[in-house]
């Protein structure tokens, strides 16, 4: 015959109830992180594609000798340009400029709202290339950038 505890439980049902209880924080713990490994990768995602558009912007100037675009106006990654009339290029992407040669397609942003795109502009002698981040803030105030809540690249960074 089993023998209760004083209190009334015996060792395996205190075990089993503390158990539960680890199992269940953990899973506690785990769903109040989801949000932030979330925006950790959307993050991840957006500093890889401003990596690749330099990339593609760079090469692009590299060959046509100019920065795509049209100089002294600012694309959103949420506008696509329309193809305007009289200029037979193909607009491959958020930029007026035709990438195909170096990419297939131009990135956007996970999110891709006014809150959360990537933009662009160029002055005919440098570029900026910004994107807003969710969770590293620390890489907005230290990119050397004009603005603090942006994610700032390219070859001068106050045309944006
Ligand atoms: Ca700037």
């Amino acid at each position: 015959m089993q023998t209760r505890s004083s209190s009334g439980l015996t060792l395996i049902e205190l075990t089993i109830t503390l158990g539960i209880i680890v199992i269940l924080a953990s899973v506690l713990l785990l769903v109040m992180e989801i949000p932030e490994l979330e925006q950790k990768a959307r993050d991840n995602k957006r500093l890889s594609d401003i990596a690749t558009i330099e990339r593609i912007i760079n090469e692009y100037a590299n060959n046509a000798k100019s920065f795509p675009g049209i100089a002294n106006t600012t694309y959103a990654s949420n506008v696509i340009p329309d193809e305007e009339e009289g200029q037979d290029i193909l607009v491959s992407g958020w930029i007026y400029a035709d990438f195909t040669l170096y990419s297939p397609t131009l990135p956007i942003d996970p999110k891709n709202t006014d809150n959360h795109v990537y933009s662009y502009r160029h002055n005919g002698k440098a570029y900026e290339i910004n994107a807003s981040l969710e969770y590293f803030d620390n890489l907005m105030q230290e990119d050397n950038g004009d603005d603090p809540a942006l994610y700032e690249v390219g070859t001068n960074l106050s045309i944006l």
